[in-house]
């Protein structure tokens, strides 16, 4: 950061927390960002996770940096004497530590609420189940190619705090779970897009009732100069929107149908529609994106580029040398006629139903990991017609045979490794082996990248 933006941020961020009691929950990459940077501002900051220090890198650098770091356990002290908790998006807010908290009245608020204020910069926040990554690289791509500064982070890598220790941008795009919105107060995107809503992280939530309402709190401060960028072929989302759940601006997108307003698909075209029959086509030829949940994430992003100023034909062009991200649907490699398939991220029920959706057949899936409470039953159809051979492995393995098992040829395996060799041995040329576990990786791995890197490793050992 340049020293005389940095000092302006810094400058409200001291007015604002100098000499307060801050705790931070959690030490993980959000943890240790938002530590370091709540020391610089002159708060009092302890720093509190559940894992014993030696389980937590970064924790020795805190502690040379003079931060107070309680580990292995969360003591209900710390959370009563503080003057403000900031949560990590891991840390649940129903854990009892809280309820000291909110007894003795201390506020507690997600990273994404103390960064959005203290960034100037208009907020693009990127919500839904599946696409968020997609999208969120998507907009910043744009942004950066037409010129202007963009910060892209959040769920995707970046914690949102981090915005302060660099250049300041124009535009902070940042991807947003359920996680980081349960814990906002005021949080307000200038522009919020929503793209899907579909069953996750019902071990985190009382129901999927709940599970949706975290994410329509994207929407919740929104003024009337704000925007709502939704996808009104998700029905609950179309539903959502027609009531009163925000003041913004609504502009619409489908995969579905024609719009009289919005963004619609017409053929290899992808029209704008203005009201009064005025319309701008543009084609989609040319993008190295497949399938039509990702064509969802492009109108999502020019309704977005177009918020911002962006020509359609500018914005698409910019997206037309994006392949996708590591880990989401990736291509691996061909051997002997056999494809491999990297979607490690494909971490719930309805990113298992897009990719096999979009796959032609001869699937041999390895899935399974970290059950959240997830329901795999309606995915029994899509087995039974698209895959060949399902492998399942990690500690939902059990649940996800007794509700798919009779669906196709299935085994259980011990880990990747053994799910890995089970799969190449069966597939035939033509096939392509994917790895879609429909579940999250904890159980095994660190995180979906750690466990999408595995694959990629057993694949170049072929
Ligand atoms: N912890 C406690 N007490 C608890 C529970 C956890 O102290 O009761 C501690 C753990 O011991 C651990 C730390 O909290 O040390 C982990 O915190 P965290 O899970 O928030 O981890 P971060 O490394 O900060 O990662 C978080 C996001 N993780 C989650 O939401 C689970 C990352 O999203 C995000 O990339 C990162 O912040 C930077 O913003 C990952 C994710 O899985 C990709 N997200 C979910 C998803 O996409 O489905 C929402």
């Amino acid at each position: 950061m340049i020293e005389a933006e940095k000092h302006t941020a810094l400058a409200r961020a001291e007015t604002m927390l100098s000499g307060k009691r801050v705790l931070v929950v959690g030490l993980g990459r959000t943890g240790i960002a938002l530590s370091k940077f709540l020391q610089a501002t002159g708060a009092l900051v302890t720093a509190t996770d559940a894992l014993p220090a030696s389980r937590i890198p970064g924790v020795r650098e805190l502690a040379l940096m003079g931060i107070r770091v309680e580990a292995g356990e969360h003591k209900a002290e710390e959370f009563a004497g503080a003057d403000l908790i900031v949560v990590s998006p891991g840390v649940p807010l129903s854990i009892p530590v809280f309820e000291d908290a909110r007894r003795a009245g201390v506020e507690i608020i997600s990273d994404i609420e103390l960064a959005y204020r203290l960034i100037e910069a208009p907020i693009v926040a990127v919500a839904g189940t599946n696409g968020k990554s997609t999208t969120t690289t998507l907009i910043g791509n744009v942004l950066k190619s037409s010129g202007e500064k963009a910060f892209v982070g959040g769920n995707i890598g970046s914690p949102a705090i981090e915005y302060l220790e660099r250049e300041e941008a124009d535009w902070c795009v940042l991807e947003v779970s359920s996680f980081h919105l349960e814990a906002i107060k005021d949080f307000r995107p200038h522009i919020g897009v929503l793209l899907n809503i579909t069953e996750d992280h019902l071990d985190r939530y009382r129901d999927f009732n709940e599970y949706t309402e975290t994410k329509l709190k994207l929407f919740m401060n929104q003024g009337a100069e704000d925007y709502a960028v939704v996808n009104v072929g998700d029905p609950l989302i179309k539903e959502a929107i027609s009531g009163p759940i925000t003041k913004a601006k609504v502009v619409p997108f489908t995969a579905s149908g024609r719009l009289e307003e919005g963004f619609f698909l017409r053929g290899k075209d992808i029209v704008c529609a203005s009201g009064g029959g005025r319309e701008v086509a543009c084609s989609v030829e040319g993008l190295k994106l497949a399938g039509l949940h990702n064509l969802e994430n492009v109108m999502a992003t020019m309704a977005t580029a177009m918020i911002v100023g962006i020509p359609m034909e500018t914005a698409l062009e910019s997206m037309r040398g994006f392949g996708g991200l590591p880990h989401r649907m990736e291509f691996i490699r061909e051997v002997e006629g056999v494809r491999f398939v990297n979607d490690s991220k494909g971490t719930n029920v309805g990113a298992l139903k897009k990719a096999l959706e979009g796959s032609g057949g001869g699937i041999v899936l390895i899935a399974g990991g970290m059950d959240k409470s997830s329901d795999y039953r309606p995915l029994r159809d899509l087995i039974k017609s698209k895959v060949k051979f399902l492998v399942l492995m990690g500690q939902a393995r059990l649940k996800m045979k007794k509700a798919l098992g009779d669906a196709t040829e299935t085994a259980v395996a011990g880990g990747l490794e053994e799910a890995f060799e089970l799969a190449r041995k069966r597939a035939e040329p033509g096939d392509t082996v994917l790895l879609c576990p429909a579940c999250s990786s904890f159980d095994m791995f660190r995180n979906f990248e750690e466990r999408g890197e595995l694959f990629r490793k057993l694949v170049e050992t072929l």
